[in-house]
């Protein structure tokens, strides 16, 4: 029996309809259906190695959301990745703060800001989710909460990651240029064998940013979002941006309208151009599934790249660009 959540979602939908208008103009990039086939997708080339980690839980028909969760923890644990977990950048007074967040096909959410010493966020966010009241935990409250749940504290500033704050601290020249050229978060979607969807996304945030500062990546409808009857979405870059167009809730919600998720990202990107005067330093990336299985991605500036493993095949595709 459709539950009275459901039932009303269903209606105020005018019931469910299936996203049939495939645009003519979507990249060879972007995916098609794959009926209860399982899928991982996630963002940069950093996405590769993670979707291996996930492809081998969705392999043994495990649960999108345990996908995610193994899959983002490769590159937190991963010191050569400076913009996600153990190793990332630090803040501009050489502290490393980890946002993460993640989302199950429940739409069960858990979040963690702005939190030290910690490798593996994501596993503190799904801890969040599961073992306490609420959705968020941010700085000192989110580390008493990790370390309760026995998670150890480390030092995560890295020799490598230190040198590099030193020599910013020369100049201190603060300038935002997310990810044009660099390798940032990682937001992962997945759909399992049962045919549900989960996502994960973690960070760094951006590097030299002002102590306190947190991004999208751990805002569930910015960073993040998954609507189990619909599609997930996660995005990288310049968070303010996103955070300002609630930007993964809103291809969530393209793609409830019909939209293929490469239209639907394209979409969101065509929202924050619209709200500035210009996009010259700005870079913002999306990655879009649907309950359908297809996906894809799409960003402000040439770049952006995306992981895709599908039947066990996993491969990097160039997103479609606005520029
Ligand atoms: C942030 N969105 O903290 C993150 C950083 C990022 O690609 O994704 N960079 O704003």
């Amino acid at each position: 029996m459709i539950s009275r959540k459901n039932f009303l979602k269903f209606t105020a939908l005018g019931g469910l309809l299936p996203a049939k208008n495939w645009s003519s103009s979507l990249s060879p990039s972007s995916g098609g259906p794959e009926p209860n086939r399982p899928l991982v997708i996630s963002t940069w080339n950093h996405g590769i190695p993670a979707n291996e980690a996930a492809w081998d839980v969705l392999a043994k028909e495990g649960g999108a959301l345990d996908a995610v969760e193994a899959g983002v923890r490769i590159p937190e644990a991963d010191p050569d990745v400076r913009t996600v977990g153990y190793g990332g950048y630090p803040d501009r007074d050489g502290f490393v703060t980890l946002d993460a967040c993640i989302m199950d096909e429940r739409e069960q959410c858990g979040s963690v800001a702005a939190l030290q010493h910690i490798k593996h966020p994501i596993s503190v966010a799904r801890k969040v989710k599961e073992e306490s009241p609420h959705v968020m935990l941010v700085g000192e409250g989110a580390l008493q909460f990790a370390v309760e749940q026995g998670f150890e504290k480390e030092d995560l500033l890295t020799e490598a990651s230190r040198k590099d704050w030193k020599a910013w601290k020369e100049d201190a020249d603060y300038r935002p240029e997310i990810n044009i050229e660099n390798h940032d978060t990682i937001g992962m979607l997945a759909l399992d064998s049962r045919g549900n969807l989960s996502g994960a996304c973690t960070t760094s945030g951006a590097a030299w940013k002002m102590h306190g500062r947190v991004g999208d990546s751990p805002l569930i409808g910015a960073g993040l979002f998954v609507d189990n009857e619909v599609g997930a979405a996660a995005a990288t870059g310049l968070g303010e941006e996103v955070i300002r167009t609630c930007g993964s809730h809103l291809v969530v919600e393209q793609m409830r309208r019909g939209d293929h998720p490469e239209t639907a990202c394209r979409k969101a990107v065509r929202r924050i151009v619209e709200k500035n005067e210009s996009v010259k330093d700005i870079q913002v990336g999306f990655i879009a599934v649907d309950k359908q299985g297809r996906f894809g991605g799409y960003s402000i500036q040439k770049g952006f790249s995306f992981a895709v493993c599908e039947a066990g095949r996993n491969r990097l595709v160039d997103a479609p660009y606005w520029d």
